[in-house]
């Protein structure tokens, strides 16, 4: 009674553990207790509540798949999945975090980090004693990130590293950025820049009408000199900044429900109560349309990350599947909020409900992690064999 409500229409909870329901329930339960009660407020004053940080550690958020002798929860990829969808039900600025010190900070350090490295900083990460940021997009290259400019050179004892990242999640307060660079040769490989080297600033990216709870800014780098030990030395190429967005948008897809629920359910319960010409709105065809139509939407969705965390968990999962799903769910998502917006009539507009805010919020998630059109390119390069990105 104390939890959400969580649309279950094909009984999918018959397929999960008692572990996932059990940090599943965890999740929602902080949720509404840290998370629904305080974000409105917080998003509509642009601003990142560092207060949840402790919390979103201790309920798995950081590093949930990350093993437990790194500092992680060591949990299998649908209780992964869970908690993105419970984080996102609250906000999706929230998720972000979450996604970025995971999926975008912590996984390549664990792949492709040192022993000295991992010790070093997952611990860390794992609590939120440390904040990472994640940077590949610039300001000329975003879908396209093959290339970016962004290049250090080996002066020896240490590299020199120049040029600017754009709209990058949680660079305003990150404590470590996983910073993605182009050598002198133009082979493109991960460093660990830490906040306080010299030449090293995070400027703020404000007026964002989306995404207002989490903090963006710009990483530049004039000159700065990282210390060779901050080398991801495991993986370089292309592949390894994109081996965590696999990751990052595999959560998305999962948290996109998340966003989903909270507005149906929103909508479901004000069009049960809401009277016009003497009846409830929910009893109109028009209203119900609407609301059996996002039912579907969802059910379909679960299905469809449920089979997903099966294919990550059995290591199968490809590339293109993985942006099927971060495609069609956080479309899904931003319809229902769309829809449900309406069912609330002018209430609907202010920030009393939370579906305007996801609705904005998702603004962002339809175009980071690979726009929606980048990801139907993908399935269409993966289905044809002939990429038309280029
Ligand atoms: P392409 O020629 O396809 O590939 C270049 C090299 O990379 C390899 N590769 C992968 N390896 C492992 N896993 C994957 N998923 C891989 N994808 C590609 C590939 O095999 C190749 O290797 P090699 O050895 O042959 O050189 O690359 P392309 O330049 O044509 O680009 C492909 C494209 C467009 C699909 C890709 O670049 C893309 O996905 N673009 C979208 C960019 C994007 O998603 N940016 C996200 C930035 S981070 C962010 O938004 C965080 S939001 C914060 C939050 O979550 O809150
Ligand atoms: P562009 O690439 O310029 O695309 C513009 C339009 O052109 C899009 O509609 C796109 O689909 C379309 N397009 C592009 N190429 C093609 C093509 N070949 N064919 C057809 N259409 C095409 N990045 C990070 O690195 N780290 C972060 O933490 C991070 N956080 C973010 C947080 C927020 C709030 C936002 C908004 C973005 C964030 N991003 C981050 C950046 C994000 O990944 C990029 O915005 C995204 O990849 C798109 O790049 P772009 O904005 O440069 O758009």
């Amino acid at each position: 009674p104390d939890l959400f409500q969580a649309p279950d229409y094909y009984l999918l909870d018959d397929l999960l553990t008692e572990e996932h329901k059990l940090v599943r329930d965890s999740a929602r339960a902080w949720v509404k207790r840290e998370v629904s009660p305080i974000i409105e407020d917080y998003a509509q004053r642009a601003e990142f509540p560092k207060q949840i940080i402790k919390g979103l550690g201790e309920i798995g958020g950081f590093g949930p798949y990350i093993p437990e002798e790194y500092g992680g929860a060591g949990l299998d990829q649908i209780s992964y999945g869970l908690i993105m969808q419970e984080i996102e039900r609250g906000d999706s600025g929230v998720r972000s975090t979450s996604s970025v010190q995971s999926s975008l900070v912590m996984y390549p350090i664990w792949k492709f980090g040192t022993e000295e490295q991992r010790m070093k900083y997952l611990p860390k990460l794992a609590t939120g004693e440390f904040m990472g940021c994640f940077g590949l997009t610039e300001p000329d290259y975003g879908s396209n990130p093959s290339g970016m400019v962004t290049n250090f050179k080996d002066m020896g004892d240490h590299y020199l590293l120049n040029g600017a990242k754009m709209w990058i999640s949680n660079a305003p307060f990150a404590d470590i950025a996983v910073v993605w660079a182009k050598d002198e040769s133009g082979r493109i490989h991960g460093l660990i820049v830490e906040r306080g080297m010299e030449g090293f600033t995070t400027p703020e990216t404000h007026n964002k009408w989306s995404l207002r709870a989490s903090a963006t800014g710009e990483l530049i780098f004039d000159n700065v000199k990282v210390p060779k030990e901050n080398l991801l030395p495991g993986k370089s190429g292309l592949g390894a900044p994109m081996m965590c967005l696999d990751s990052a948008r595999y959560g998305i897809a999962w948290g996109a429900i998340g966003a989903a629920m909270d507005c149906y359910d929103t909508a479901l319960r004000y069009a049960k109560e809401r009277i016009q010409f003497d009846k409830p709105i929910a009893a109109t065809q028009l209203q119900q349309k609407k609301l059996a139509e996002m039912i579907t939407e969802i059910t379909k969705a679960q299905l469809l990350t449920w089979r997903l965390g099966v294919l990550r968990n059995e290591g199968k999962a490809t590339t293109a599947q993985i942006s099927m799903a971060k495609r069609n769910n956080v479309d899904m998502a931003i319809n229902i909020a769309r829809e449900a917006r309406q069912i609330l009539g002018g209430m609907g507009i202010t920030g009393e409900y939370s579906i305007m805010r996801h609705s904005m919020n998702l603004e962002s998630v339809i175009t980071y992690e690979g726009t929606h059109d980048i990801h139907l390119l993908i399935t269409g390069a993966d289905i044809t064999g002939m990429p038309a990105f280029k």
